[in-house]
């Protein structure tokens, strides 16, 4: 046990590098990634590093269980002492409390991150072991639950005490099976059995074997307490003491054997990790794929016809520009009249494509998968769809610098209404000959151009926000929306 080759420098690099990776894209199909994350940095950093740098710190030794199981009972009967609180109302141990012998105090003072309260005592049995009493795992305050898993994952061995009553209820069973997962030995003690309650004993080795547990149940029947103690009587823990004290004997053999089972279980799963989070990237990376793919081409989808409305032009006469003098003279634009048109025109035009874009995350990103609202994303884009609205306004006044000064009003806004709309061609022709039509063809594509990178934009914008938050308990809910994301694609390939 002693860091003969390295290997503490190896774990403290491997740590580093799981804590900086990036696992942004890595939660799209499980939001537990990151936990995942930081129980293993944990378990390298307050378990196996420590174990190497401190071999000779005696065992720790974590109870964990439901509230109102007995545990800070057998903690204070194992010890002697009567220092852990216990009581009628759950929960009692709000904060964990540590006993140890006073030379080993300083090794407990934090553990795995948590600050403990350190108890010192004399026991003969506190020579080779620190016992932690810790917060049920399974009332309605979550930190409880974090603060016991975090001690678990710095146990040389788990005590998981569970009672007649309690045995059946379900946290319990997600924590034994994460305490197995780490490679953690466990000892099962069956609490406060009664003659009335003696075929729990069987029912809860029966569902220990389904969850492919190995070992015997230690049985502690219910004892009298008496009123203001803390404790049972001796005799009832001193089977549980017994096996504690049996596994000191050959401590270095079992403390060896326990970091191997340890080091290889944190190794294994580091290695589901990446896997999983390589195969969450790929999946990322066909949702954006997917994404971007109906955003393409769609701003050439828009249906602009309507947006012009109160231009009064009377209608051309035929002949083109030689023939249309009069119409001309008659129908000069007062300046005013094209500024209220253009401005018109880009309210409609910028509330058209910010709703059809609106649309289109609702469909494709929708709610509740973004880091943000549709709202957030929307508006994240207004400035680029301004931007690109007032860029072709620009356009379109540059097309008329050749038009004689005074109908240049009435050529903007013959541009701007053919441009969107079908508009008059005749018209059309009496300002710009024959070269009209190519004119408003190259204005149209201009548009449309410059709204697809609107499009594409958001799209983009749209993948960033997909950034995981925190998806607890939604993760199929959010993968079968994003699978239709997916889905909607390739349909549109075929
Ligand atoms: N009569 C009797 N009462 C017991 C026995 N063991 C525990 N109790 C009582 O059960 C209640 C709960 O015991 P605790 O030791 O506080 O339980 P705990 O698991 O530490 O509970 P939390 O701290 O809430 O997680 C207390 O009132 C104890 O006195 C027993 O063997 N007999
Ligand atoms: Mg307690």
């Amino acid at each position: 046990m002693r860091n003969s080759n390295g290997l503490v420098d190896d774990l403290e690099r491997l740590a580093s590098e799981l804590e900086t990776q990036d696992l942004r894209s890595a939660s799209f199909t499980s939001s537990r990634t990151s936990q995942t994350r930081d129980r293993l940095v944990r378990i390298i950093r307050a378990y196996l590093i420590p174990r190497l740098t401190n071999p000779d710190a005696p065992l720790c030794v974590v109870f964990a269980g439901p509230t109102g199981s007995g545990k800070s009972t057998l903690v204070n009967s194992l010890s002697g002492l009567e220092v852990s609180e216990t009581g009628p109302i759950r929960p009692t141990t709000k904060n964990p409390v540590i006993l140890a012998s006073g030379r080993a105090r300083h090794h407990f003072e934090n553990v795995g991150g948590v600050e403990c309260e350190v108890i010192t005592g004399s026991a003969p049995i506190l020579n080779h072991i620190g016992v932690v009493d810790t917060p049920d795992i399974d009332s309605t305050a979550v930190e409880h639950r974090v603060t016991a898993e975090s001690l678990i994952d710095c146990a040389d061995i788990v005590v998981m005490v569970t009672s007649a009553l309690r045995y059946a209820d379900l946290v319990p069973w997600e924590v034994l099976r994460r305490a197995m997962s780490r490679g953690t030995p466990l000892i099962f003690v069956l609490n406060r059995v009664t003659s009335g309650s003696s075929g729990a004993i069987t029912d809860f080795g029966s569902r220990l074997s389904e969850e492919g547990v190995e070992g015997d149940i230690i049985v502690v029947p219910e004892h009298h307490v008496e009123v203001g103690k803390h404790s049972v009587p001796a005799l009832a823990v001193r089977e549980l003491g017994r096996r504690l004290v049996g596994l000191t004997r050959d401590r270095d053999r079992y403390q060896r054997e326990i970091f191997q089972r340890v080091l290889d279980s944190t190794i294994t799963q580091i290695s589901e990790l990446a896997a999983q989070v390589e195969s969450d990237r790929e999946w990322a990376g066909v949702v954006d794929a997917g994404i971007r793919f109906s955003f393409h081409d769609k701003a050439h989808d828009l249906d602009m016809s309507g947006l012009v409305t109160g231009l009064e032009i009377s209608a051309a006469p035929p002949g083109g520009r030689l023939r249309s003098r009069r119409w001309r003279r008659l129908n000069r634009l007062p300046s005013g009249d094209l500024v209220e048109l253009e401005a018109t025109l880009r309210c409609r035009l910028i509330t058209l494509v910010e709703s059809d874009l609106r649309g289109m995350i609702l469909r494709d990103g929708e709610l509740g998968i973004i880091g943000g609202t549709v709202e957030d994303v929307v508006r994240g884009t207004h400035v680029i769809t301004s931007q690109a609205i007032d860029g072709w306004l620009d356009m379109v006044r540059g097309e008329v610098d050749e038009v004689n000064k005074r109908d240049r009003n009435l050529a903007s806004a013959v541009l701007l209404s053919t441009a969107l709309d079908s508009g008059d061609r005749q018209a059309l022709e009496s300002l710009f000959g024959a070269d009209g039509d190519v004119l408003i063809e190259r204005l149209r594509l201009a548009l449309l151009d410059r709204l697809q990178v609107v499009y594409t934009q958001t799209a983009d914008h749209l993948c960033e926000s997909l950034a995981p938050v925190s998806y607890e308990g939604e993760a199929d809910e959010l993968a079968a929306r994003l699978t239709r994301v997916v889905a909607r694609s390739h349909f549109a390939d075929a």
